[in-house]
């Protein structure tokens, strides 16, 4: 190892001293101009990992749903899975060392980590379309060259793209060809295969409209758009021609806002999805006849693929084992589904996909979602050895359905979740068991909920257990959230340190929307009050302009709730401030005691 290069190198990507960032759940994230020592850093580390595992070591660089104006860099090991956990700290020690002592640092790694330096590396670049991303991307290849190590750029590439890219690299093309066009390939010709087998095919016209986030999925989409054609046809919104990336638009936007996304034209009952920043998630959402907006989220893209999956296996009179791994941001409607109605086992685990994607490696067939919409489908090699030799034994129907679960295989990325090829899955299930959007959403009703985000000084304060379900520290949060939880009915509540956010998320859910909001913003208050908040309290709901939900807080000082909910409220330092004068009237700073409202 040249460390004199290295240095000389590092120094036109210099650490701006003081700054520290963690290996989070998706790799580093923060604003873009922070991060060009952090990728020349990954360079150089992708290196010794390649050098280690004797095997093609991919970096992506992308923010994923996160603004524009930030990026980020993950690592992908040699099985196109998430960087080992024992590399995540060596990237964090790599990426936070001071100028100075980065060299030494790099050594150190290389020591622990028992790499043998003289083994060749290959590392594969890929990126999204951020306005930052192409010169970030220069620094990763800075960053590979100057330890010697070669590389392929994939330039412009969806995250599970490049997962695939690297899958295919360490398995001699085993999974499929190390191209765009043999990943185009392989999706579309499963696909076809699949859709083939519909008993009621061809009379409808397939469309479907998609929100691509104006990201990455746009572009990659428009290139296999030719290659479904003759089964589906795409009708894409948010290109990235006009609009900025994932501004009120985009999966992360619709799941969390619960409402369409902007620039997208909806009539009622039409199937539409949108894709995230670099399109590892989907949503799916439709209007009905009456203009309401329902959502299709992670856990019943789940419910509805394992639902499927279960039915062929019972064909093909098969006992390979099916599981459903979800995180405490499942909607419990849905955990009660899958257990009760479906009678597939659930597992909950920490949030991130990592801890997923692990779990399912348990099963025959392990289908993993999050709500948020990233997931995908593990085959054991044992299962996909059986269903393929099925699907050459069996006769008839059995052989039908032996034949499908092949075809699924090939059709899901099984390295990472994949906007696009979920999308096909999900649309191939459609047309084969003949579901309408409206019917697939009525499976099961969601239990309302609400998602928050609380600004604490040190979100590491909270810690959990059990799944993140359980809250350990600070004293008292956890029993202060199972009193309010007891308030109100079907509810549950948790809260966690987000691993991409400088946040802590709320999470909460109840027999009406009301009280999942008013549960979510009295825990949000709890997080406030007991691991040290900063700034303003937790805003409660904005209805509209200079109006808020009050309830909640009412709630919490344990008084009756006035009524009408629809109140004009604003809430200042834990003191409600409330004026009835209509909107923009009255005084805002003035406390006001609660029960001068009503009249
Ligand atoms: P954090 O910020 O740790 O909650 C978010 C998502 C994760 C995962 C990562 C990576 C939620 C609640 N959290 O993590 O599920 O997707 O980003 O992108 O959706
Ligand atoms: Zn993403």
């Amino acid at each position: 190892m040249d460390l004199d290069a290295v240095k000389e190198h590092s120094a036109l990507h210099a650490k701006p001293s003081g700054l520290v960032l963690q290996y989070g759940t998706a790799g580093f994230r923060t604003k873009a101009e922070h991060l060009d020592h952090v990728m020349f850093r990954m360079g150089l580390l992708a290196v010794l990992r390649s050098k280690q595992t004797k095997s093609t070591i991919g970096i992506m660089v992308t923010a994923s749903h996160n603004p524009e104006e930030d990026n980020g860099v993950k690592l992908v090991d040699p099985l196109g899975e998430m960087l080992a956990p024992s590399w995540e700290e060596h990237a964090t020690c790599l990426a936070n060392a001071e100028e100075q002592d980065m060299p030494r640092v790099l050594l150190d790694i290389s020591v622990k980590a028992a790499v043998s330096l003289q083994q060749d590396a290959f590392v594969v670049i890929g990126r999204d379309t951020r306005p930052s991303s192409e010169k970030l991307s220069q620094s990763v290849i800075d960053g590979v060259t100057v330890l010697k190590g070669q590389f392929h750029d994939y330039g412009l590439l969806t995250t599970p793209q490049l997962h695939y890219m690297v899958y295919c690299r360490n398995t001699g093309g085993q999974y499929g060809k190390a191209t765009l066009e043999g990943y185009y390939e392989k999706l579309s010709k499963a696909f076809m295969e699949l859709t083939k087998q519909a008993s009621c095919s061809g009379d409808e016209n397939r469309s479907l409209k998609v929100d691509c986030a104006n990201g990455i999925g746009a572009l990659k989409l428009r290139e296999m758009e030719h290659y479904i054609a003759q089964g589906l046809s795409v009708q894409l919104f948010n290109d990235g021609t006009k609009g900025k990336l994932n501004h009120l638009c985009g999966a992360d936007f619709v799941k969390s806002h619960q409402k369409p996304p902007h620039g997208m034209e909806m009539k009622s009952n039409e199937r539409c999805c949108s894709f995230d920043g670099d399109a590892d998630r989907i949503v799916y959402y439709y209007l009905d006849v009456d203009g309401h907006f329902h959502l299709i989220d992670g856990d019943k893209i789940a419910t509805l693929i394992s639902s499927f999956l279960k039915e062929l296996l019972l064909e093909i009179g098969e006992s390979l084992n099916i599981g459903v791994v979800q995180t405490a941001y499942a909607n419990g409607s849905s955990t009660r589904y899958l257990e009760e109605v479906m009678k597939v086992p659930v597992y909950c685990t920490k949030t991130g996909v990592k801890h997923l994607h692990h779990k399912a490696q348990e099963f025959d067939i392990g289908v993993y979602f999050e709500a948020n919409g990233h997931g995908t489908v593990l085959f054991s090699k044992a299962a996909e050895t059986k269903i393929k030799q099925l699907a050459r034994e069996l006769e008839d129907k059995k052989r039908k359905a032996a034949k499908m679960l092949e075809n699924v295989i090939d059709l899901i990325n099984q390295t990472a979740g994949d906007a696009v090829s979920d999308m096909l899955v999900i649309e191939a299930v459609l047309i084969l068991k003949g579901l309408t959007v409206q019917q697939w959403d009525a499976l099961y009703r969601d239990l309302p909920n609400r998602q928050l985000k609380v600004k604490v000084a040190d979100r590491q304060v909270i810690s959990t257990t059990d799944a993140e379900r359980q809250v350990v520290t600070p004293p008292g949060l956890q029993e202060a959230i199972n009193d309010l939880v007891k308030k109100y009915k079907l509810s549950r509540a948790f809260v966690r340190p987000s691993g991409t956010e400088d946040i802590v998320r709320v999470y909460a859910e109840a027999d009406s929307q009301e009280n999942a909001d008013s549960l979510a913003h009295a825990v949000s208050l709890a997080v406030f009050q007991l691991a040290g908040g900063v700034g303003e309290a937790p805003q409660l709901e904005k209805i509209h302009e200079g109006c808020w939900k009050i309830k909640p807080y009412y709630q919490l000082l344990g008084m009756p709730f006035p009524s009408p909910l629809h109140n004009h409220a604003r809430y200042f330092a834990g003191f409600p401030t409330v004026h009835m004068n209509g909107e923009g009237g009255g005084d805002l700073t003035q406390p006001v005691l609660p029960q001068q409202n009503l009249g």
